[in-house]
């Protein structure tokens, strides 16, 4: 099936041509699977992404929680993920004023080179917007703000008010790739994507194919429920990277994803 009929005017209404890409690669992989790669060890992320890559559609990082990084190590990885014909988008959660968001792109990650999707808070007003998109700018690259409209913890201070307005400013706006909603709660994402029209990708984590909740506050919604709530990607960590065998969950949560899509459309 071609990505056009498949993803109906979330394709026809988005003029990014990252967002297209990202359609186009869950067509081919039959999945709106994000992996959340949330392990310490540069050996337990090639491991994990040799296993599930077939599975996923993007892949999601913290460059930060990994205890042996080097540049070397983390330029490799990203090559797999390239080769698995994945976005590499860093969970950074940017929050301060634009001037040091697009420092905060360079430093020691050196994020702006590897990253095409990085997440914001807009909290601190439009400008981290900006000065990310400088940050990439500054290397001759192009990426996208996923801009964090809800959020899938517990007692999280994302109000509704503050969600219209992160949408408000965020939907019009050529920098940002989309927002981060609510997996966990179909009734919140419905009225995020009510809000957020066909013309931006909403990227959902808290989302599990089991039953309950995770640790720390962490709230899970079943992916399906999450999709045709309208989600366009799920983002799965520990349903997958905990797994006895992961490549079999990442199968599973593609089928759901996959499925939830094509029902939707009907
Ligand atoms: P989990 O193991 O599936 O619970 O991992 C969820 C991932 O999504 C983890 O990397 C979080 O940092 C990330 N996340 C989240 O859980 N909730 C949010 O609202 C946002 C990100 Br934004």
């Amino acid at each position: 099936m071609q990505a056009n009929e498949v993803w109906g005017r979330r394709w026809s209404e988005n003029a990014l041509s990252m967002a297209r890409t990202y359609m186009e690669v869950a067509c081919k992989k039959q999945s709106l699977v994000c992996l959340a790669a949330d392990r310490s060890t540069m050996a337990e992320l090639n491991q994990l992404i040799d296993e599930v890559g077939p599975f996923l559609a993007a892949l999601k990082t913290h460059v930060d929680l990994v205890d042996d990084w080097t540049p070397e190590a983390w330029s490799t990885f990203c090559s797999k993920a390239s080769a698995a014909d994945l976005l590499i988008f860093e969970d950074r959660k940017f929050a301060d004023i634009g001037g040091i968001s697009r420092k905060q792109m360079s430093g020691v990650y050196g994020i702006r080179s590897w990253a095409d999707l990085v997440t914001a808070h807009l909290i601190s007003g439009p400008d981290v917007v900006d000065g990310l998109q400088a940050g990439w700018s500054d290397v001759g690259r192009q990426g996208g703000v996923l801009l964090l409209a809800q959020m899938s913890s517990r007692g999280n201070l994302l109000d509704p008010g503050y969600t219209a307005k992160v949408v408000a400013l965020g939907k019009t706006h050529s920098g940002v790739f989309g927002f981060i909603g609510n997996g966990s709660r179909p009734d919140e994402l419905e009225l995020l994507r009510q809000a957020v029209g066909d013309g931006k990708l909403i990227w959902t984590p808290g989302v599990n194919l089991a039953v309950g909740d995770g640790d720390m506050g962490q709230r899970y919604g079943n992916p399906r429920e999450a999709v045709l709530a309208g989600s366009d990607c799920i983002i799965v960590g520990s349903g997958i990277h905990k797994a006895a065998n992961p490549a079999q969950q990442a199968k599973a949560y593609a089928e759901a994803s996959w499925n939830a899509l094509v029902e939707r459309n009907e």
